[in-house]
């Protein structure tokens, strides 16, 4: 999203159909286009309902062989919906000589070959915009409960500690947050959300980019290290995939130093987690808190049972508010495909 640009309205998910569908078109079961769904779209409320309802579903998911049913299914299949987690490889997009469009539930497209698609002229839709504001909230809020130890403070109340006069009996003191230097790790849609709310709390702030902006009232650093040398606080909001894995290495986490916070609400292994592990360990980095992991659902044991860490299940985008958000604009994409041959929001 460009500098200042507000997320563009998504309709309601009742009014989503009436945007783009002729008044007939789903009157009669037999007009519904057939689509591949990759994966269960459960972080939505109503999105596995929805498409079934407006389409013709091949629920990849389902079955137990994957090459037999896209062999059985993918003749004639234009439209695949997939998510961020589920993607879609170059055997899935090879898999079905028909298919035309790609619609992502979610921002971010790691897990879709872009270049297989490309190859094979196939559009791939993503969801921006829709998801910014939540997971920049979610990004102060891992933030705030790193630096002011939120979350151990949570279990020494729940165990019964509080007042309890035994000698784990009081917590360490945090740190203060407002005033402090904010460091962030990519300047786009979400990054510069997370810097706008560092305002509020009288930040200054400076980012890391692979290019210098011009329209943005932020300092740039091209070095990472020099970024986490001069932060307080390291947020990293970059995009995932191949060109950023263990972009925040053992390097910058030890220049970010022994009081120093990380948050990453981007992708996991754009840290590097072993190295992580260990500058925590060896009292190198004050804090991580973290809402996404290298190899999720997994986490680091180490991490579990830190109280230098604040560990969250990638739950950035999960608000009632945005999932439906998010819903409706896979719909969006799925019916302008239909019926205008273009996708919305392009992730490309
Ligand atoms: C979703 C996300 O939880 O949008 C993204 O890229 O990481 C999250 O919003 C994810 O897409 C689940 O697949």
């Amino acid at each position: 999203m460009r500098a200042g640009a507000r997320p563009r309205p998504v309709p309601p998910p009742d009014q989503v159909a009436s945007r783009f569908s002729h008044p007939h078109l789903y009157d009669n079961m037999t007009t519904k286009h057939r689509i591949i769904q990759v994966g269960s779209l459960a972080g939505s409320p109503t999105a596995n309902q929805n498409l079934a309802e407006r389409y013709d579903v091949v629920e990849l998911w389902k079955y137990p062989d994957r090459k037999a049913a896209l062999a059985e299914h993918g003749k004639g299949i234009t439209a695949v919906v997939t998510s961020a987690n589920h993607g879609a490889d170059a055997e899935l997009i090879n898999a079905l000589p028909d298919l035309k469009a790609i619609c992502s539930w979610g921002v971010g497209y790691e897990t879709i070959d872009i270049q297989a698609a490309k190859q094979r002229g196939v559009q791939v839709s993503n969801t921006p915009d829709v998801l910014t504001d939540c997971v920049a909230d979610l990004a102060w809020g891992l933030l705030i409960a790193g630096a002011r130890r939120m979350g151990q403070g949570e279990r020494f109340v729940r165990a019964g500690l509080w007042g309890s006069g035994q000698v784990h009996g009081s917590i360490p003191l945090g740190l203060r947050v407002s005033g402090k230097k904010l460091g962030i790790v990519g300047l786009g849609r979400i990054g510069e959300a997370i810097a706008r709310r560092g305002a509020g709390f009288d930040m200054d702030i400076r980012y890391h980019n692979r290019r210098k902006r011009d329209d943005v009232p932020y300092g740039y650093e091209a070095s990472l290290t020099g970024l986490a040398e001069w932060a307080d606080f390291l947020v990293v909001a970059t995009v995932g995939g191949a060109g950023t894995r263990h972009l925040v290495n053992r390097d910058v986490l030890e220049a970010l130093g022994p009081d120093g916070i990380v948050v990453n609400i981007a992708r996991g292994p754009v840290i590097d987690e072993a190295a992580l592990v260990a500058a925590l360990q060896a009292g190198k980095l004050g804090c991580a808190a973290l809402d996404v992991f290298e190899h999720e659902p997994k986490v680091p044991e180490a991490l579990m049972i830190s109280d230098k860490a604040v560990v969250l299940p990638h739950i950035g985008s999960a608000t009632l508010e945005t999932r439906l958000s998010m819903e409706n604009l896979v719909l969006e994409n799925l019916q302008a495909f239909f019926e205008t041959g273009k996708v919305v929001t392009p992730a490309e």
